[in-house]
């Protein structure tokens, strides 16, 4: 069974100071370092004038502006050079709506493809922009690309990178590098996502261009970067939780009719989006196009203003995110398979290694992950790319780093990068045979510094205890206030003990899901549910009558446009 442990209980001097809140909000304000009035009204009221830092705090942002405004002025044909992710493209279109805006025409946008030629800038495209192109924007990218940068250079290409990615050793010669990351940098706030530095540039361009535009327009590209920044698994503190709310705000208005499409698809009411639905519902379909297809159709979907264009490509990407989800299954159900087969071998290794060239490295991280998750430990897939690079995905279900595991066995890769929950890697062909062997050796040397009892044990924390009481209207409204959840920001989750189960069902087509309805105090029905789970996933199964203690989060549901206040089941124990 798993355990849940409650915070404990919030040191006296706080409860005073947030006495103005129910006592569930004091302890989630209290575990997010926020503990008087003054920093809980700014944390749970965010505001765009005072939350934004000005944007010419980023180290060369003047010299970048610059050159950007010279080259409006001379008409100087101007490149977008994004990444294909769901933070580059969105990234991507804040840079040219703008332009759009400012009705400069002189533009064009590349984006790289995910399989042929894989992240950030490439010697062959920059040489395809020779004599035609005179700036060069990265967004999301072009950080570590210092040979790259410097070829655009011979050609006569001016280059601002723009990124968020942590800078190599060698700092490309770039015209201006923007990237908080960078040394020198005083920029206070260093975890923007790319979009997010696309928007500072944006704002710093508006301040200085006089253009005449109305006040404030650049805040509806504010859909953009919150849209990323809840993609791109950056902590939902300081600016980005600026970004995120207004992002969203901003999303529940869209004008896009690439996004009205797309939710009207997934039965979504704009009115009210949630980051869910942008996480589970809007970006897989963005990052599917450059899994499965063409990254720039994405781009297209977010900023096209044609209606035609706009209903193929939603229906395009939901059809190739469904093909995707396909071969996501597929290929875990085939792992699955290996590691049953040769289950003696794998039970005895501390990282799982399989590949097979047919495998498409494109999806191999979203395959890898759920089996990580299963096996609690590293998790290397391999496959082959266009017949001759063997490329692959880590994910990791425990904590040993798995940047320091590749770093442990570098002989063996072309390259390799990541954090420490997830990573990518191509391998020397001839070691293809020894990669195992040299990570499990590599794994032995991390883990031996790796301080395992600091690891919470497999146990999650509960924020408070509620009774069923305390769902009510009034308790969600000021949960509200502390959302948009994910990273940084968990979704907070109770404990509501000793409730007995009053009907217990599944539901949906297949009856895939599960549904528990309890009675609060007043007889009224409180329901709980549980999407895609099966009564034997939880630590005790759910049964009418029995008396359980219910783990969930507290939600409001708009299916069918019928707001509801119910409870998402973690586990019931
Ligand atoms: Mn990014």
């Amino acid at each position: 069974m798993k355990a849940y442990r409650l915070r404990e209980a919030l040191p006296e001097a706080i409860q005073d100071n947030l006495k103005q809140y129910p006592f569930f909000i004091q302890s989630l304000l209290y575990y997010r370092n926020i503990d008087t009035t003054d920093k809980a009204q700014e944390y749970l009221n965010p505001a765009y004038g005072t939350g934004m830092h000005d944007p010419y705090l980023m180290k060369d942002m003047d010299k970048a502006v610059t050159r950007i405004l010279s080259a409006v002025k001379n008409n100087e044909r101007i490149l977008i050079y994004s990444d294909y992710d769901a933070d580059g493209i969105p990234a991507a279109v804040i840079l040219y709506d703008f332009f759009k805006l400012i009705k400069y025409e002189n533009v064009e946008v590349y984006i790289p493809h995910r399989h042929n030629e894989g992240f950030g800038l490439h010697l062959e495209a920059v040489d395809t922009f020779k004599d035609r192109i005179k700036l060069l924007i990265t967004l999301d990218c072009g950080i570590v690309d210092y040979e790259e940068v410097k070829r655009a250079a011979e050609h006569g290409i001016d280059v601002i990178v723009t990124d968020h990615h942590e800078p190599g050793e060698k700092i490309p010669q770039a015209h201006a590098i923007i990237n908080a990351k960078q040394s020198g940098c005083e920029y206070p706030y260093k975890d923007l996502c790319g979009s997010g530095v696309a928007f500072k540039l944006v704002q710093a361009l508006i301040q200085k261009g006089n253009f005449e535009i109305k006040e404030g327009a650049e805040k509806w590209l504010l859909d953009m970067a919150g849209l990323a920044t809840l993609s791109d698994m950056v902590p939902l503190q300081g600016e980005n939780r600026v970004l995120a709310h207004y992002g969203l705000r901003v999303l529940r208005k869209t004008r896009r009719p690439g996004l009205l499409r797309m939710l009207q698809k997934l039965n979504i009411n704009p009115a009210y989006l949630t980051e869910d639905d942008v996480g589970f519902m809007i970006t897989p379909r963005i990052n599917a196009a450059s899994r499965m297809g063409i990254p720039l159709d994405a781009f297209h979907l977010l900023s096209t203003q044609d209606e035609n264009q706009a209903e193929e490509l939603a229906t395009h990407l939901d059809k190739i995110n469904n093909e995707r989800k396909g071969l996501v299954a597929a290929l875990v159900k085939e792992v699955k398979k290996i590691l049953l087969e040769r289950e003696d071998h794998f039970k005895t290794q501390p990282v799982i290694v399989i590949g097979n060239p047919d495998w498409r490295p494109a999806i191999l991280g979203l395959a890898a992950s759920p089996i990580a998750e299963t096996y609690g430990k590293p998790v290397f897939l391999w496959g082959r790319e266009d017949g001759k690079h063997i490329k692959g995905s880590c994910r990791t279900g425990n904590s040993v780093s798995l940047v320091k595991i590749m770093e442990n066995a570098k002989q063996v890769f072309v390259e390799y990068g990541g954090h420490t929950k997830s990573g990518g890697f191509a391998v020397v062909p001839e070691k293809i045979h020894t990669l195992e062997d040299e990570l499990v050796k590599a794994y032995a040397t991390v883990s031996q510094d790796h301080d395992f009892s600091s690891d919470e044990n497999g146990e999650d924390y509960v924020d408070a205890k509620l009774t069923l009481d305390d769902i009510n209207q009034n308790n969600y409204s000021m949960l509200e206030k502390l959302a948009p959840f994910g990273k940084g920001n968990p979704k907070p989750v109770f404990m509501f003990e000793n409730v007995q189960i009053q009907n217990a069902r599944q539901f949906g087509k297949t009856g895939d899901h599960i549904e528990l309805m309890f009675n609060n105090s007043n007889g009224r029905p409180v329901k709980a549910i549980s999407f895609f789970a099966k009564p034997e996933d939880f630590s005790l199964e759910p049964k009418p009558g029995r008396v359980v203690n219910l783990v969930a989060s507290f939600e409001k549901s708009y299916f069918r446009n019928r707001p509801e206040l119910r409870l998402r089941i973690v586990d019931i124990i």
